[in-house]
């Protein structure tokens, strides 16, 4: 297929005053008739007309009231009209029950939904479907279900107008026996605004925390964004078949039962942080995506970066900003740095694709959300908030771009960001090299960056790298605060002195040096708050990181610290066969017991990197990662951090636990979250005894998969994994959890087998994307199962993903990313996943989706 460029772009030819649309619902012959006002678009080239359209089975159409034969093709038709503003009427009939793609309009077990961006709302009736066309929505639905609802404001029974001109991407229809938990929101101006979650009868109990958590977002936007909420009603609908998290459709935001729905009893603490993050992201949509869209799938990461980046910034102040910037970190290091340093790589603007569904990517969403923040610290606090005004008042119902989002920051604060720009336009994840030098009392950091080469582009030019610094003195007290300095060059140093106000960056402002007695070589702390996505190399000691360890003042560089001393460790266990360091057995057990700090960090500090880190390291560094030789020392490294701890454990334990009835808030899921790191190691010494007694007494899923998966992680809990099933079988998103965990902690030699059997299980129901996800997605991220030299993973996860391709292409080609890291790996490994890749790309039923992905991880 031929791919679509950015170079490419042209706008359409017409302007769209009103869409009216009416649906006839039927399972296996739903009716959509539609009538849209048109009238030339005098700002675009000459160009002939043309609706998108695909699937449908068109009935009739007319223009001005008068029948024509429209050319149909495959992806939409043509056909001649008035050079005059003009009426387009169209009958068309749909499947929504053959729709297995979940895509369009299709059924989730007898409800009938939509799914349309990226490209979907083709597959409900021929429209000009391209973000760009923007147009108010008039819909009146007709069918048995007594909840009927769409977009915008209810007019009537099954009626609703939505008078915000939306692109059809957010266009979205919901009808079934569904039941509303409400509440209400009053906005700063003072509406009134009616708040919906709509359930499946039973699912009622569930709804409290997504209510709450969209009710504190909305207060969020007004008080951080000064933005209100712009309908009278905001519905949300929970879909058991969606094959992401949420979409945030004008006023009906429809989401996986997955990100709403929880209770103690069903949730976790991580999915109820998890919700909320998704409400809180889906809402803000509704000013960074909705009433400014993207002009083109090119421009995505406009409203997907900044969504994300104001979604962290809510979690942030909801939570803790420490940990949560370290959960992010974490995330975009396993998934964006991963896809950014192997064959998908691509920019955070892409310039071309093939399939846009394939681009919805951790570079264009988390990646893009790190350039917002580091425009942020760039531009500084007031900068940003006068640029995002600047953004709103000036783009309020346009279809931007980011040059219109750059353009908004130059205007505001008067800076240059042609150089920035390049972060968007430039992939892959510059190394930043350090050094130090101290001479005659000035100390002076250098650095050097450098991006490898990516696909399409070897080479590249220097960015603009902000990097927050901080200094310490000997005694670990900090003797110079954070300081931003901003690289700009291919190599650059930065010199500081001892001044009367303390170290500060050298230069004419600079306070003046103190004189008399030398001063002693300050410690650096160097990309505080991870201040830019990159790669810090350089020599440092595992003295010099327990010193940081035990004396930063940045939470975010503390953790880092510890985790480059574990990083450290475990390459030294693998590339010169050595025992466990004790220097960072000894920092461990210092951070364990520190009650000084938040018990949500201590937990964080104690984790090891990821066995995909590990590989990515050895990678780097020339060598050839074996992913069982990285398995096991993990596993040495965690007993012998338990039979260190060990002493410190049981305390930790016994004071972890959280007294009274389950709270999701974030103070008690830190202590669970130490409690049950402190168990994961106790198990190792005591057999899985407390994990059991924990698992006996639990009156919430986070102990019970805490306790579960503590005794999985020793290879025992088989009773438990019984009762589980015993006690959840009828619970749709808590077997799921049943699934992921057996297969995702199954010793290496075991995992594809535990999978296959599992795959038997009767309540494996594959064509759900949330059940295809937690077993063939719990393999791919069991890293030494889904490696084992015997290829059985390998084959596994390919042979799934052949059979969910022929039916739900977007979710297959997503997961077929399990392939990505393949060249990182030894000629046997690399031959057996090649071999799998090319059986994917060979099946009779390629989608474009999947054609694109492997063809990609090929190349
Ligand atoms: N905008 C949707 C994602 C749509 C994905 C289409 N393949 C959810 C979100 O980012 O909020
Ligand atoms: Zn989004």
């Amino acid at each position: 297929p031929q791919p679509i460029l950015l170079a490419d772009y042209t706008a359409f030819g017409w302007l769209i005053d009103q869409v009216e649309l009416e649906f006839h619902l039927a399972p296996r012959a739903t009716r959509v008739l539609s009538k849209i006002s048109l009238r030339p678009n005098p700002d675009a080239p000459a160009q002939d007309f043309f609706l998108h359209g695909e699937e449908l089975r068109l009935i009739w159409a007319k223009i001005n009231g008068e029948r024509i034969t429209p050319e149909v093709s495959k992806t939409g038709l043509t056909c001649a009209v008035p050079d005059a503003p003009f009426v387009w009427e169209a009958e068309v009939e749909i499947d929504p029950q053959d729709n297995t793609a979940l895509e369009g309009l299709y059924m989730s077990r007898g409800m009938y939904c939509t799914q349309c961006e990226a490209e979907g709302f083709r597959k409900i009736t021929f429209y000009p479907d391209r973000p760009d066309v923007m147009a108010p929505f008039k819909v009146r639905i007709f069918g048995e279900d007594p909840v009927l609802l769409s977009n915008g404001n209810p007019v009537a029974q099954g009626e609703w107008h939505d008078p915000w001109p939306k692109p059809a991407y957010l266009f979205a229809l919901v009808a079934g026996d569904l039941r509303a938990v409400s509440s209400s929101f009053t906005t700063a101006s003072g509406k009134d605004v009616e708040l919906n979650i709509w359930v499946r009868p039973g699912d009622e109990d569930r709804c409290d925390y997504g209510l709450d958590a969209l009710k504190r977002s909305m207060k969020w936007d007004e008080d951080v964004y000064g933005r209100e909420y712009d309908l009278d009603v905001f519905n949300i609908v929970a879909v058991d078949d969606f094959n992401m998290g949420a979409m945030e459709n004008k006023g009906l935001n429809i989401f996986n039962s997955k990100c709403v729905l929880a209770s103690p009893e069903t949730a976790t603490d991580a999915d109820f942080a998890r919700i909320e993050a998704i409400i809180a992201h889906e809402y803000f949509h509704n000013w960074t995506g909705n009433r400014i869209t993207c002009r083109d799938w090119f421009q995505l990461c406009l409203k997907e970066g900044l969504t994300v980046f104001r979604d962290q910034q809510f979690s942030g102040d909801m939570r803790s900003h420490a940990v949560h910037r370290i959960q992010d970190v974490l995330m975009l290091r396993g998934r964006q740095f991963r896809e950014d340093n192997g064959p998908l790589a691509h920019p955070v603007r892409p310039e071309s694709y093939v399939e846009i569904n394939n681009f919805y990517t951790a570079t264009v969403y988390e990646k893009g959300a790190e350039l917002i923040g580091m425009l942020k610290r760039l531009v500084g606090d007031d900068g940003y908030s006068q640029a995002l005004d600047l953004y709103f008042d000036r783009h309020d119902g346009d279809a931007a771009t980011i040059e219109d989002w750059l353009k908004v920051f130059e205007d505001a604060t008067g800076r240059d960001l042609s150089q920035f720009k390049r972060w968007y336009s430039q992939p892959g994840t510059p190394r930043l090299h350090m050094s130090e030098a101290f001479e005659d009392g000035t100390y002076t950091l250098s650095f050097a960056q450098d991006t490898p080469p990516t696909p399409g582009q070897d080479v590249k030019d220097p960015q603009v790298i902000p990097i927050a610094v901080g200094l310490l003195g000997a005694n670990g007290n900090e003797v110079m605060p954070t300081t931003v300095l901003e690289m700009t060059e291919a190599k650059q140093s930065f010199s500081f002195r001892n001044s009367v106000e303390g170290w500060v960056l050298d230069g004419p402002a600079a306070a003046e040096r103190i004189s008399g007695a030398a001063p002693e070589k300050p410690t650096p702390s160097v990309l505080r708050h991870f201040s830019a996505p990159v790669i810090l190399e350089r020599d440092i000691t595992p003295e010099t990181l327990g010193f940081l360890l035990s004396h930063d003042t940045d939470p975010f560089n503390k953790w880092e610290a510890g985790r480059a001393l574990a990083k450290h460790v475990l390459l030294t266990m693998i590339t010169q066969s050595t025992q466990p360091d004790a220097l960072y057995l000894d920092a461990m057990a210092q951070v364990a017991a520190d009650s000084a700090l938040d018990p949500a960090f201590r937990a964080l500090a104690l984790g090891l990197p990821s066995q995909d880190d590990i590989a990515q390291a050895l990678f780097d560094s020339g060598q050839t990662p074996d992913p069982q030789v990285i398995y096991d020392a993990g596993q040495s490294l965690r007993d012998a951090l338990a039979a260190h701890l060990e002493p410190a454990l049981a305390p930790i334990y016994d004071a972890m636990a959280c007294p009274g009835p389950y709270s999701p808030e974030a103070g008690d899921a830190g202590k669970r979250a130490l409690r049950h790191g402190a168990l994961g190691l106790l198990s190792r010494c005591d057999g899985g005894a407390r994990a059991e007694a924990l698992y006996q007494a639990a009156d919430n899923m986070t102990d019970q998969t805490g306790a579960l998966t503590s005794l999985l992680a020793i290879a025992k809990g088989g009773d438990q994994v019984q009762a589980f099933y015993d006690q959840w079988h009828g619970d749709r998103l808590v077997l799921d959890k049943w699934f992921g965990m057996q297969v995702s902690l199954a010793k290496p030699d075991q995992a594809a087998q535990v999978a296959h059997s599992l795959a038997e299980h009767p309540d494996f129901d594959w064509t759900n994307p949330n059940r295809f996800r937690a077993l063939i997605g719990g393999l791919a991220m069991n890293t030494a199962g889904f490696h084992h030299e015997s290829g059985a993973g390998y084959q596994f996860v390919a042979d799934w993903l052949i059979r969910l391709d022929s039916k739900n292409p977007q979710t297959a080609a997503r997961m077929s990313t399990a392939f990505e890291t393949w060249r990182r790996f030894d000629a046997d490994r690399q031959d057996m996943m090649r071999e799998q890749m090319q059986k994917i790309a060979a099946h009779d039923k390629l989608s474009r989706d999947m054609g694109e992905m492997i063809t990609r991880m090929l190349d």
